[in-house]
């Protein structure tokens, strides 16, 4: 496999539209540098050859009906010529093809959000694709207007409040994810990503937030123009085992003998469980977990249950199907986790029960 090579000006094409929009460019940055080149030269040649001279006097030329109409008409046929081949791109790059996979995307003050069929929801601010597959994002924002631009790819759209938005690619390389410190460390049109592997950047291209940097409660600085995500291309395969088993667990967890109690701690943290939660037994919002597992629930208006792995899984699919006695102040928001992620939920708080 050869790596596909960028130019001085643009990053390497790594989308079946990328060639598309280059010879677009290139076809409109050449026209360009003729006309620059032929109009700067003639105004230069004219210059000096009618330099002011002692003994000529100034004439100035009178009208040219044919040479007028000729640089108004062949400059017009350009024109719509670039206009045609310009909106031909920009059809083909808005009408997904029919098998396109359907990412929701929600831009948000400064996340990004990747929804994935089925309803399995990624990490914040990392987006996987499938290799040499058509996929459809469809971009809404939850706040203020936001830009979804991925430079490799060569797509950008905008995601705006109170309406949904769509663009199509199709990734023609896998991601090379080899290790990382800094950028330096990555191949062309890669940055060193999240958890020190190369990836592709996702950058938002509006200035949507705050002018300083401002870090958030996980410590990322949420400047605006830090508002990027990691765009990752795996293979067909790996991406269907990812809609299966939803997100992995975090590398940090990842072949520990407690996997599992880690990525559900690691959950309660992310997903912010932790804002209403306690896990000590300290009073707050929401009942704490400290000895929850296996307990008997008492109910809000009668009715009781224990503790168990349904009584979990439904407390977070659907809080509001049984409101535990004395918590009606507060509600819960309903969380789309996948089973495994529940799973890890449960061997966590069966650590806090012990
Ligand atoms: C905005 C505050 C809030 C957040 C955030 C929150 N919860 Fe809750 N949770 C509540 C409240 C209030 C209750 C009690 C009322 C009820 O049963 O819905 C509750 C109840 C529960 C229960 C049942 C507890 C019991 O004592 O029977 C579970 C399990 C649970 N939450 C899990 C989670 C998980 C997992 C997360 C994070 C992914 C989470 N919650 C995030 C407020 C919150
Ligand atoms: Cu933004």
């Amino acid at each position: 496999m050869t790596e596909p090579q960028g130019t001085v000006q643009l990053p390497p094409q790594l989308s079946t539209i990328a060639p598309e929009v280059d010879d677009m460019y290139y076809l409109i940055y050449w026209i360009s540098v003729v006309f620059f080149v032929v109009i700067t030269g003639a105004m230069l040649y004219f210059m000096y050859k009618y330099r002011r001279r002692p003994g000529r006097k100034a004439k100035a030329p009178g009208h040219a009906t044919a040479l007028e109409i000729a640089w108004t008409v062949a400059p017009l046929f350009l024109l719509v010529y670039l206009f045609h081949m310009g909106f031909q791109t920009y059809i083909h790059g808005s009408v997904a093809p029919d098998d396109a996979v359907d990412v929701r995307v929600r831009a948000m003050q400064w996340n990004w959000e990747f929804e994935h069929p089925g309803g399995v929801i990624d990490e914040m601010n990392l987006f996987k694709v499938p290799v040499n597959k058509p996929v459809r994002v469809i971009m809404s924002s939850s706040d203020v207007l936001h830009s979804l631009f991925i430079p490799a790819f060569r797509v950008k759209r905008d995601a705006v409040p109170g309406m949904y938005t769509s663009l199509w690619f199709e990734a023609t390389e896998l991601t090379d994810d080899r290790e990382c410190e800094v950028d330096a460390d990555c191949p062309e049109a890669h940055q060193c990503g999240r958890n020190g592997t190369c990836a592709l950047p996702l950058f938002c291209t509006e200035y949507c937030g705050a002018p300083q940097n401002i870090q958030d409660s996980a410590g990322r600085n949420t400047n605006h123009s830090t508002m990027m995500a990691d765009v990752r291309v795996i293979t067909q395969e790996a991406y269907q085992e990812f809609l299966e088993l939803g997100p992995p667990p975090p590398p940090e967890c990842e072949g520990s003998d407690d996997m599992m109690e880690c990525w559900g701690e690691q959950l309660y943290a992310v997903n912010g469980c932790v804002g209403c939660h306690s896990v000590d037994g300290s009073a707050g919002p929401a009942p704490t977990w400290q000895g929850l597992w296996g307990a008997q629930r008492a109910f809000d208006g009668g009715g009781s249950a224990v503790a168990d792995e349904n009584y979990i899984r439904e407390s977070i699919l659907q809080p509001q199907a049984n409101i535990v006695e004395g918590y009606t102040a507060v509600n819960m928001p309903p969380y789309r986790l996948s089973d495994r992620q529940i799973d890890a939920i449960i061997a966590y708080m069966q650590t806090l029960s012990e």
